[in-house]
């Protein structure tokens, strides 16, 4: 069999640059950029890519294999580094898709956290009913995409507690959140189940602040900045694909750090 040797032109590694920019975090770009080539994508994808819409989705397909291959390897018993409460960064940075002035102002008075899907118990959690649960606090280092990382101190409690507490189906694929302010995303369960994992109340000791997410934030040292969800309002449990805010966006899914 004679196989035809593809070319590509200037102009489609010009579309391919294009492409990452739109699918790639800002931390990933430049390394892309160096190391895919068209030549490259289209023989792990088979496909020959010969205008924006196909490269763009070759690319998808190589951070869904990245998502299978980072689900494999993570070892549900291995533990992110901890730090002393003396390297804790101050003040801690604060990031979200809008500025600071329009961080949501929540009454915990008023805040029901709401349960559905693959959830035996969906009775919805109040603040003081979270608060009444063990409690643990970690410090560890936060790792944004953005390109900048920080050590802080949170605490509240471990999530596999609660989710064995509300009866949740430990052998479904995903747990989804979604937050008050539109953002949303989901993780696998083998890292909901990590132990550092922690559905947090706390940061540095104090009631968690507005900023910081405000009743309650997922904190997983295990993955990126973008999959630690600030301001729940609702978890769900399920075995059908819920994406994210970010990742919906050509983030990688997994997003493991
Ligand atoms: N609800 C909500 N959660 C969010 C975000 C957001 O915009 N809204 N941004 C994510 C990103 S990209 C980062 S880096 C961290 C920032 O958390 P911090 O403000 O505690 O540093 O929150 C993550 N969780
Ligand atoms: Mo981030």
């Amino acid at each position: 069999m004679i196989k035809k040797k593809i070319t590509y032109s200037k102009d489609s590694e010009l579309m391919l640059a294009d492409a990452i920019r739109r699918v790639a975090a800002p931390s990933r770009r430049t390394f892309l950029q160096r190391t895919i080539t068209l030549g490259g994508l289209a023989l792990l994808t088979g496909c020959s890519l010969d205008d924006d819409s196909s490269i763009e989705s070759a690319l998808g397909q190589v951070s869904q294999w990245n998502d299978r291959v980072q689900g494999k390897l993570f070892d549900p018993n291995r533990l992110a580094p901890t730090y002393p409460d003396s390297m804790i960064t101050r003040p801690f940075p604060f990031n979200a898709f809008y500025g600071e002035d329009e961080v949501p102002q929540i009454d915990g008075g008023e805040w029901r956290l709401e349960l559905s899907g693959m959830i035996a118990d969906r009775t919805p959690w109040t603040l003081r009913k979270l608060r009444a649960l063990p409690q643990t606090d970690q410090v560890t280092r936060h790792i944004c995409v953005e390109g900048w990382s920080a050590i802080g101190k949170w605490g509240g409690v471990p999530f596999a507690t609660f989710l064995k507490r509300v009866g949740a189906d430990l052998n479904a694929k995903y747990v989804g959140f979604k937050c008050a302010d539109d953002y949303y995303t989901s993780i696998d369960m083998a890292t909901a189940l990590h132990p550092q994992t922690l559905m947090t109340l706390t940061y540095d000791g104090q009631t968690l602040p507005a900023q910081y997410g405000y009743p309650m934030k997922l904190r997983m040292p295990t993955k990126l900045g973008y999959k630690n969800p600030k301001h729940i309002q609702a978890i769900f449990v399920t075995n059908a694909y819920p994406g994210g805010y970010w990742e919906d966006q050509g983030y990688n899914w997994f997003g493991g750090s």
